[in-house]
């Protein structure tokens, strides 16, 4: 017999996976927005969270709670829709979790068990964000944050972060590789393995930082190639999306989903984290690179292309969105799934040929208020002329 406050959570639990999502009001053109977040902590299984057992949880208690759903990566595997959701329990510790889905917008549901990966890292305290990459070479890699306490500094908070390497066929069975090493660089977090082999090898986008929060000299996302990806090892970084002076990179940035093949170039959507007094502000921008070498950039939009809007800017880290994860489908529909303030799921819609066109077409960020002004300007000169032949 089960405790009658089962019946009451598992009625809740299946109306939040049931409800159907629909498109949101606000437009601008370049994907839709959604009504409900596509992943959040409701959509946890009561078997995660409660101990079933009447005798020993008399009071229906959470034993482990589950603080927030975030950052996932997203595949697209046999015309289904799958999301490793960053899931924090209430211990604050990360872990991975496949959630699955129909339609890609609405009806996720875990799988029975979270997954447990290899225990190679003894020093390992918690592992975040993970980047899924269907590979040319055929297997499914995911890349994540594998952070540790930082033994040489007596700060409690000091960590490092560098990024951790899986690869798996089928979402069930992991493989754990070595970590990426890079030579030049002390700390790796929003390290992204490239789908194609670049010159014949394994090509990451990197995020060199001098250290866990700060990247300090770390002057944008960074490109490396590596031979061997069983023991992978980058010496040079060269960097391509660069930081730059008040713009939303200022403070750091960071690779966001597995690029984009177009035809015009592969397209990046990354995070872009500028400071300001109520602290860091993380928005989501795109770029596209050459088809040939991806590391350079040929188009670069100004500005944002998502921001944290009404609920989503709030939540455990407020202010925030970022993106790991999108799903390009063959039929050039792409879903760009993003988390807001480290707390939910999201989902946006779009197509290649929009992004195309926004990335494309998109003008420039001209670096100055007054070249800004004279932009725009120029845009409502030939607007006001067109409304005048219209009328
Ligand atoms: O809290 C916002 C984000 O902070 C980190 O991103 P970055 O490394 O660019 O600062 C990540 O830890 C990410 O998980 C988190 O969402």
């Amino acid at each position: 017999m089960l405790h009658p406050n089962y019946y009451v959570e598992l009625e809740k639990y299946n109306k939040v996976i049931n409800t159907p999502n629909r498109k949101s009001d606000i437009y601008n053109g370049i994907f839709d927005r959604y009504v409900y977040p596509v992943l959040t902590r409701r959509h946890i299984p009561l078997t995660w969270k409660y101990d079933l057992n009447v005798e020993t949880n008399p009071y229906f208690m959470e034993r482990l709670g589950v603080n927030a759903v975030m950052n996932s990566g997203a595949i697209e595997l046999n015309g289904k829709f799958y999301l490793i959701a960053r899931v924090e329990g209430a211990d604050r510790k990360s872990f991975f979790a496949v959630a699955e889905s129909d339609t890609g917008i609405d009806g996720f549901r875990f799988w029975d068990y979270p997954i447990l990966l290899e225990d190679t890292c003894p020093e390992e305290t918690n592992v975040y964000d993970m980047r899924l990459t269907k590979h040319e070479d055929g297997y499914i890699y995911g890349v994540f944050c594998s952070e540790s306490k930082d033994k040489e500094n007596p700060d409690l908070s000091a960590a490092v972060a560098a990024a951790g390497i899986v690869r798996t066929k089928d979402l069930k069975k992991w493989e754990r590789l070595d970590n990426l090493k890079t030579l030049r660089s002390p700390q790796q977090r929003n390290v992204v393995l490239h789908p194609e082999f670049v010159n014949g090898k394994y090509a990451f986008y990197t995020r060199p930082m001098d250290d866990f929060i700060d990247t300090g000299s770390g002057g944008g996302i960074g490109f490396g190639l590596c031979e061997d990806i069983e023991h992978a090892v980058i010496d040079e970084e060269i960097i391509t999306s660069k930081r730059k002076y008040h713009t939303i990179t200022e403070a750091k940035n960071g690779a966001g989903c597995v690029p984009i093949k177009t035809d015009r170039g592969w397209i990046h959507i990354a995070h872009g984290v500028r400071n300001t007094a109520a602290g860091l502000r993380y928005v989501i921008y795109a770029f596209a690179t050459d088809l040939k070498d991806p590391s350079k950039v040929i188009a670069e939009p100004g500005g944002v292309m998502l921001v944290p809007l009404g609920h989503e800017r709030l939540g455990d880290v407020s202010n925030v969105v970022f993106t790991n994860g999108a799903i390009a489908r063959d039929n050039g529909d792409v879903f760009i799934y993003y988390a807001s303030s480290d707390t939910r799921m999201h989902v946006a819609t779009t197509t290649i040929d929009r992004l195309v066109d926004y990335v494309f077409n998109t003008p420039k960020d001209p670096l100055r208020s007054v070249e800004c002004v004279a932009q725009r300007c120029d845009l409502i000169r030939r607007n006001l002329e067109i409304l005048k032949k219209e009328s």
